[in-house]
Formats: C-alpha cells, structure tokens, sequence
C-alpha cells in the first residue's frame, strides 16, 4: 500500500468544529492526506470572562512539533491563526529547520464573527518572517489590504494588482480570494509571471464559517499531493464552493460549510479558470 502524503496545520483550535484546525483536518481525511495538527491557541469564549483567544506557549506548540515530525514526519505544511509575534517566530524557525516543501501560509487576521485571531504588532513578523518562505499565501480581502497598508480593494482590477504587489513579499505565489466583493467569486493567483482568475458562482448563504481555512487546507492537500499550484488552487476552489453550496446551520448562529459534500453530492460548480492580464 502507498501511504498517504502527510501534511500539517499550525493553527487554532476553533471549539464549534467549522474553522481552524478543524476544518483543516476534516478537509485533510475527504482529500485523503494524513493530518497531524500543530495548535496554536484554543479560540471559544467563556460566557462569563468573555475570553476568546486562550494562547498555547511556546513550549506547547514546540512539544507538538517534535511530536508529529518524530511520529510520522511532514510532506507539507498549513499554517492558520498563529495571533502573536512570538508564535510567528517559533513557528517560522520549526518549519525552516525541518525543511519543508510545501508550505501554506494562511495569514488568518480576523474571524467570521469579527474575533480578532492577530495582534497589530505581529503583522510586521508575518511579514518578514513567515511569507517569504511560503510556496502560496492566500489572504482574503480585509487581509490583502492590511498586508498592503491598507490599500482598499473593491474590484477584480485591485484584486489583481494587489496579487502583483504581494508577490514581492517574497512568497513563490499569491492567492487573493475575492468572495467578499460584488459579483461572482473571483480569486486571482499570480505566480511571478502569469496571473490567473478563478471564478465559481456566488452562493446565497450565510453559512460560510471556516471556508478560508478549508480552501487553504486543500490548497494544501492538493499541493502536497503533486499538483501544480494552478492545478491545486482550481481543485480546492471546487471543493469549498461546493462545501458553501451545502453549508448549514444547527443554530441561528452562522454555521459551517459541509466538508463532506464533494464526497456525498459530487461537485457542485464548474470552477471558471482563465489567464488575465
Ligand atoms: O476562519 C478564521 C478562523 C481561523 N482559525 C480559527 C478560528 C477562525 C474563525 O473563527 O476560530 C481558530
């Protein structure tokens, strides 16, 4: 039997099941890739203190780390909400030294429900310390224009030149993911050379909780699984639009896209991909 390939999330422990290391494991097992998860911070508010982020040391997260590269080793690697400066660097120097091939870099900022998931000062480490060694980022909207001092984006025109000026952070490639403009939902990729647009239709829900995280986490799976970057960032933009179209609700609270609908329903979208200038 040919093992899967294996790949690691760094990110945060997200209790409702819907974002965070969560949605990145759940969307690890239906692309068949062995998880291991890496968990920065515990993120649920205690109804009293009105606590949300419960930081994990430095020491937590290094034990993790050890644990999963001498258990079972890493093909690639995921990261999500890493919240401070001295996570960043922890989490900068453990990937840098295992050598990692394939490596995601998520800049989670702020949550669905406008939790803060990074602090103002670790912006600068994101930037300095992380990026520059990432295979793909893939900021959102609100991300992409506090990575570029907060440029305001409203069109696919900005989307695209926002991609170009990211790019010189350092990172091979550079997703920015549109689903919070207008219209359909455009992301553009820009490799260095060529930019690409990927568009599915706009799904009419509001339960698209952790749907960064798990288009990110299949960018991952897809990457360390061989496909080229174009090729991943297609595949997993199918497999989130998808889980959007089925997403759904036990509450009246926003609730999480469906990690098992391209499994059950078959996709739901054909994703549109294109070269543009
Ligand atoms: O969707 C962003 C996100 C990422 N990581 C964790 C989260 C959230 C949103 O709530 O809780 C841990």
């Amino acid at each position: 039997m040919e093992y899967p390939v294996r790949v690691m999330t760094i990110a945060g422990s997200a209790a409702g099941g819907s974002a965070g290391v969560q949605a990145d494991l759940k969307t690890f097992e239906e692309l068949d890739v062995y998880g291991m998860s890496i968990i920065t911070a515990i993120v649920g508010r205690h109804p009293e203190t009105n606590q949300n982020v419960h930081l994990q040391s430095t020491e937590a997260i290094e034990a993790q780390f050890a644990t999963a590269i001498k258990q079972v080793g890493a093909d690639g690697v995921k990261t999500g909400m890493l919240f401070s400066k001295e996570v960043i660097e922890v989490v900068a120097s453990l990937i840098q030294e295992k050598e990692i091939k394939t490596i995601v870099v998520d800049p989670v900022m702020i949550g669905k429900m406008n939790s803060k998931l990074l602090k103002d000062d670790a912006i600068e480490a994101l930037i300095h310390q992380l990026i520059p060694m990432a295979t793909i980022i893939t900021p959102n909207v609100p991300e992409a224009s506090i990575l570029l001092g907060d440029r305001e984006l409203h069109t696919v025109e900005d989307l695209k030149q926002a991609a170009v000026d990211l790019h010189k952070l350092g990172a091979k490639n550079v997703l920015v993911k549109g689903g919070r403009l207008e219209g359909p939902a455009v992301d553009v990729l820009f490799d260095g050379t060529t930019l690409t647009a990927f568009t599915a239709p706009r799904i009419d829900t509001v339960n698209t909780s952790g749907a960064g995280c798990t288009y990110s986490a299949a960018i991952t799976a897809y990457l360390t699984k061989g496909k080229t970057v174009a090729e991943a960032v297609g595949l997993a933009k199918g497999f989130v639009t998808t889980a959007i179209e089925y997403g759904f609700s036990y509450t009246d609270i926003v609730g999480p896209t469906y990690h098992a609908a391209t499994r059950k329903f078959g996709e739901a979208h054909p994703i549109k991909i294109e070269i543009v200038t």
